[in-house]
């Protein structure tokens, strides 16, 4: 059996001739055993309907379980995969069946599926599925790995195969894989109930490229690695080492080609279109077309159409919905449940609600051929989408692609991720059965000039962001994030040479050199107070502020009080405080503050949050700066310390997202400061200060100082003390190797004017 073929058909295989390796848990065919044999099927659910089109079109292989386990190896078998593999280039992966069961039926549909759709009463989990869920990832990655040619583009699909991207990642190194999410992403709050969380998030990381449905999904993915790994991103990006993972919100479109074609050329669609426009003379239609799964909200659209009816005697008669539903993962409880439930409410409604002459309720629970749902598409007044949480939701763009003409209307679920790109959709609530049903009202009698508005404008959109569309965008995300490795192998930073930046410091005119202080001049003290300069520290900044070609600057967290006191008495030292906030420069004689001083109101709301915190965690404490407040976790239990200072960013940075205020993670801190108080700010002033310097040597240990290795030009000598990820160009290992460097350009200095 092929594949339906694709009209125009246009390469997209990227011109450097790579090929593209799809991997999903199902193929586009399905497997099925009957009483005759072995019969090929077409696979149901969004990702076959949006991903065959696009791979006709690109070429490419296709790697997925066809849907059924070998119990005995037939030779008819065998050569329906030998003909899938030569005709349509899909390749089966053999799973054994108790591993399907765990994998599938368990980890994923029962543990994975309700915690992503925000179901976490759903969810079931059982160590042994879990572990099914690893040996299926698996196996899936040894099929990746024998295919895999050099340059390949990998991409792999949903929730089932969350673990293969760092499968592969350990396997080949180098190799380009992209990851699609076509469910929603859960909430920061619910996703952390998931059993193997930390696993799933890591496995994901493999891949170069992670992309999303919408922002919001790519958002919550954001909170989620912050609150369970501690890992902070950017909007676009999580950095790991040498290699990126780029972040991206692509919502999944249709084939409209495939729609307008069986719409004009196909003649068992035009039949089936006017043999319905026959039997539902002088009714407006209402459809629905769904996976029976209890996300789709399928009793919610029932019970909320038994409402229209009851409440609206004018329609009696005139209307009627078609709910098809596709049957689905059969074997799990809930969803027998489900269906149980859902036969119950269409004989009520039809029982309670129709006459002799009037079906109110269309109810079909199998799965419909392409030119039948394309006629239905056609023919109905309305579309009535009522996920209760949905990724994308391609019902609704089908629909909306068999509207060339204008007409018809969508009602979509807001919480369908759809609702994000189709705002001339009329949206409801779902779990609000009494407002649906008005907003139903209004879709059946809205007026021609609005329905044809709203339905153009989503029509033209449908069509512009295509299935192909996003393919394309996807792929170039992909090659884009890999060939941005490069960037960061080249900025590895190397170890600074003591003879190197002892040559360049001779040989400068003026020079800049600027500090951090804790972790960088003095190790860690158990309170901020314990980290009091140690002669030697004193004695060296004495050396190198005194030589009249240097401009030296402390540039630390602590406030302007803190370090009056203990450096203020170096003659020609210049002050940077809190974070860049104030600074005191040689010329001058007060604390200058680097932007007019903000209120600091905000302190009486943040202030109560922290000490929060501190009375649920034994050992931290707070400290207040003149702009700063401090949450101090140094003492306390490091995994619980580093927990909670998840939940406390990730709570702050909700909180404060409208203000000019942020929370940042230090080094066993969290603080709350304002954006502009950086080191980074800070330094523009220092340039001034010291505006022809030939030599610039910026050292220090934390996030706070990545700002301002980010702001000097690539001539500085940028030095991270301490281990880590870091922008600077060099590094070394404590504040020990960096004071004997510092004392080392110290006496040869001496050394040189005494010659
Ligand atoms: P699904 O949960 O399967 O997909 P959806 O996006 O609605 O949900 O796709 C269903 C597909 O099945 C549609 O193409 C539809 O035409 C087809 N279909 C439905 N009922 C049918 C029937 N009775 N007969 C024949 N075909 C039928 C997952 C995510 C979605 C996401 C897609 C794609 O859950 O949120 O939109 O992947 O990324």
């Amino acid at each position: 059996m092929s594949l339906q073929p694709v009209p125009n058909l246009k390469s997209m295989k990227p011109d450097t001739g790579a090929r593209l390796i799809v991997v999903s848990n199902r193929l586009p065919l399905t497997l099925k055993k009957t009483e005759q044999g072995w019969d090929t099927t077409r696979s149901s659910g969004g990702l076959a309907s949006a991903m065959n089109p696009l791979l006709a079109r690109t070429g490419g292989d296709w790697i997925g379980w066809a849907g059924d386990s070998e119990t005995e190896e037939t030779e008819q078998r065998q050569a329906i995969l030998a003909e899938w593999a030569e005709t349509d280039h899909c390749f089966a992966v053999n799973l054994p069946k108790d591993v399907v069961e765990g994998f599938y039926e368990g980890y994923a549909n029962q543990t994975l599926w309700p915690v992503f759709h925000n179901f976490p009463s759903q969810l079931k989990f059982d160590a042994k599925d879990w572990e099914a869920y690893v040996e299926a990832n698996r196996i899936f990655c040894e099929a990746v790995v024998n295919r895999y040619r050099l340059n390949d583009l990998i991409w792999v699909h949903d929730y089932h195969l969350m673990l293969l991207p760092q499968m592969l990642r350990d396997r080949l190194p180098d190799a380009a894989v992209g990851f699609f999410l076509h469910i929603p992403f859960p909430s920061s709050e619910i996703f952390p109930v998931l059993p193997r969380r930390e696993e799933l998030l890591e496995g994901l990381l493999g891949a170069d490229l992670l992309a999303f449905q919408t922002h919001g999904h790519l958002q919550q993915f954001r909170a989620a690695l912050l609150r369970v790994l501690g890992m902070e991103s950017k909007i676009a990006e999580v950095t790991l080492g040498s290699r990126p993972v780029r972040l991206e919100a692509l919502p999944i479109g249709i084939a409209p080609e495939e729609y307008a074609g069986l719409l004009n050329h196909d003649s068992k669609t035009s039949q089936q279109y006017a043999e319905w426009v026959e039997r539902y003379r002088g009714r407006k239609v209402l459809l629905a077309v769904d996976r029976l799964d209890y996300t789709k909200g399928v009793p919610e659209r029932l019970r909320a159409y038994a409402h229209l009816l009851r409440f609206s005697p004018e329609l009696k008669e005139k209307v009627i919905l078609i709910q098809i539903a596709v049957p689905t993962r059969e074997g799990i409880d809930t969803y027998q449940d489900l269906r149980m439930e859902v036969n119950r409410l269409v004989g009520e409604i039809n029982g309670k609600l129709g006459t002799p002459e009037w079906t109110p309720l269309v109810y079909i629970n199998r799965s419909i051929e392409r030119h039948e749902l394309v006629g239905l598409y056609k023919l109905a007044d309305v579309c009535w989408v009522g996920s209760l949480r949905d990724g994308l939701n391609l019902v609704a763009k089908e629909y909306v692609a068999c509207k060339a003409e204008g007409d018809g209307v969508l009602v979509l679920s807001e919480f369908a991720g759809a609702a994000a790109e189709m705002g001339e959709a009329l949206l409801i609530n779902p779990y609000d059965e009494e407002r649906t049903a008005a907003t139903i009202q209004r879709a059946l009698s809205l007026d021609e000039q609005e329905r044809r508005l709203r339905m153009t404008a989503l029509h033209n959109r449908v069509l512009r962001n295509n299935v192909f569309h996003w393919g394309d965008r996807f792929l170039a995300a992909l090659e884009e994030s890999v060939s941005e490795r490069g960037r960061y192998i080249d900025t590895q930073p190397q170890s600074l040479k003591p003879g190197e930046v002892r040559d360049a410091y001779l040989g400068a005119s003026r020079r800049l050199l600027i500090f951090d202080y804790d972790g960088t001049l003095v190790p860690f003290g158990k309170r901020p107070q314990q980290a009091a300069p140690p002669l030697v520290v004193l004695d060296l900044l004495r050396a190198l502020a005194s030589d009249p070609k240097n401009l030296v600057a402390l540039m630390s967290g602590r406030s302007a009080d803190n370090l009056d006191l203990w450096f203020g008495e170096i003659p020609k030292l210049c002050l940077v405080a809190e974070h860049g906030a104030e600074i005191k420069t040689p010329s001058a004689l007060a604390w200058e503050f680097l932007r007019p001083q903000p209120p600091t109101d905000w302190k009486a709301t943040v202030t109560p949050i922290l000490e929060h915190f501190v009375d649920r965690t034994p050992g931290s404490f707070m400290e207040e700066k003149k702009y700063a407040l401090v949450w101090h976790y140094r003492m306390a239990e490091p995994e619980f310390g580093e927990w909670l200072a998840n939940e406390l960013v990730a709570m702050l940075e909700a909180m404060l997202a409208e203000t000019e205020l942020r929370a940042f993670r230090g080094e066993k801190i969290v603080e709350v400061k304002p954006v502009w108080a950086n080191k980074g700010e800070a330094l523009e002033r220092l340039l001034r200060e010291s505006p022809d310097s030939d030599f610039i040597f910026a050292a220090g240990d934390d996030r706070t100082d990545e700002e301002l290795f980010e702001r000097l030009s690539s001539n500085a000598w940028t030095v991270h003390v301490g281990a880590g990820p870091t922008r600077a160009s060099f590094v070394v290992a404590d504040f020990q190797i960096l004071r004997r460097i510092l004392e080392l350009l110290v006496t040869s200095e001496a050394a040189r004017r005494a010659s």
